[in-house]
């Protein structure tokens, strides 16, 4: 594989399989998701991160097992990258009692702390501080694990993002900023919203690297987030990567998305889909055949479809149990 990386990360034709198949694992469970939904199965709302999965996959590749994560509204992607079941994931948005959360939480409460995925979070920007806590542990209990928090484009704008990241950088800590601009935030163009041409230049404000990349490129996503993670752990401090992507979907449940075109839609589609495109990739190095990877497919399918099936079979949490589990 021609991608120049630490040897840390293991390359191998194996493990970039593995990856291409998460890739098609949290393609397939959004769009479960969004079927489901539709069915009126999956109550509460969901976000889906559709289009978005060489970010999370790609991010997550190059984190240890000990490394931590925090998470967004929009984080299916990022904990089946870290390591969730799809199927508890699944029973968890369908409000059963085998569901991460037993099925009171619903998708933007999912945590799975035993992954180091530290939770989804329906605040916007509510994460940002979090991981730049979890990162101050790290540092002061000497833990060796580095924390890669997930946002967006519109995040970058609140007040957290900009208290937590002067922190970080003022104390080095062992967090890398990981901004999904996915060039919205719910009808809001990024560019409208935001006065710097990239949501990396505000690093500059900080004093610490920011890099942009093409977040739709897995194999560019792991080559600048394994150097933040790098820096980060040797004691270098932060590191602001602003990926930038696309979401196929609406923003949320209901959404007419009367604030883009449909050429602008199909471009990022047809263009730039991150599943294709590490496909293109994997054939062009000779790494993997076109039959391996319409067998990945089929498999991702049908595990997702195996997470609908577990999800369905689930009890419903029982009524007595309403009142464990939850702070009020
Ligand atoms: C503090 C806060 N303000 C507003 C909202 C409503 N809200 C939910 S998602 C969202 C847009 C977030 O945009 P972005 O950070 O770019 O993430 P994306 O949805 O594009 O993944 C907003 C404004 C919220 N949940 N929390
Ligand atoms: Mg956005």
């Amino acid at each position: 594989m021609a991608v120049e990386m630490k040897a840390r990360v293991d390359l191998s034709a194996e493990r970039l399989l593995d990856l291409y198949y998460q890739m098609w694992l949290v393609r397939y469970f959004d769009e479960k998701v969004d079927e489901f939904f539709a069915k009126g199965l999956i109550h509460g709302t969901t976000h889906l991160c559709v289009g978005q999965e060489a970010t999370a996959v790609g991010a997550c590749a190059v984190l240890e097992d000990r490394d931590k994560i925090t998470s967004t509204h929009r984080g299916h992607g990022h904990c089946i990258a870290k390591g969730a079941q799809a199927d508890r994931m699944m029973a968890e948005l369908f409000g059963r009692e085998t569901g991460y959360c037993k099925g009171k939480g619903g998708s933007m409460h999912i945590a799975d702390v035993e992954k180091g995925n530290l939770g989804a979070n329906g605040i916007v920007g509510g994460g940002i501080p979090i991981a730049a806590g979890a990162a101050l542990t790290s540092k002061m209990k000497n833990l060796g694990y580095v924390v890669l928090c997930f946002f967006g484009d519109g995040a970058s704008n609140e007040g957290s993002f900009h208290e937590a990241i002067n922190l970080a950088a003022i104390w080095k800590l062992p967090v890398v900023f990981f901004c999904e601009n996915n060039q919205y935030g719910m009808s809001g163009p990024a560019k409208e919203m935001i006065g710097v041409e990239n949501i990396a230049d505000r690093s500059k404000a900080y004093g610490i690297p920011g890099v942009v990349v093409e977040g739709n490129d897995i194999f560019e996503v792991m080559r600048v987030t394994n150097e933040a993670v790098e820096r980060a752990r040797n004691g270098s401090g932060p590191t602001l990567i602003e990926a930038k992507t696309y979401r196929w979907k609406g923003h949320s449940k209901s959404d007419a998305k009367k604030y883009r075109t449909k050429e602008e839609e199909q471009y990022w589609k047809e263009a730039k889909d991150p599943i294709a495109k590490m496909a293109a990739r994997l054939l062009a190095d000779q790494a993997a055949t076109g039959e391996q990877l319409e067998e990945l497919r089929v498999k991702a399918l049908k595990e997702i479809e195996a997470a609908v099936k577990f999800a369905e079979e689930s009890p419903m949490p029982s009524p007595d149990t309403i009142t464990e589990d939850v702070f009020a």
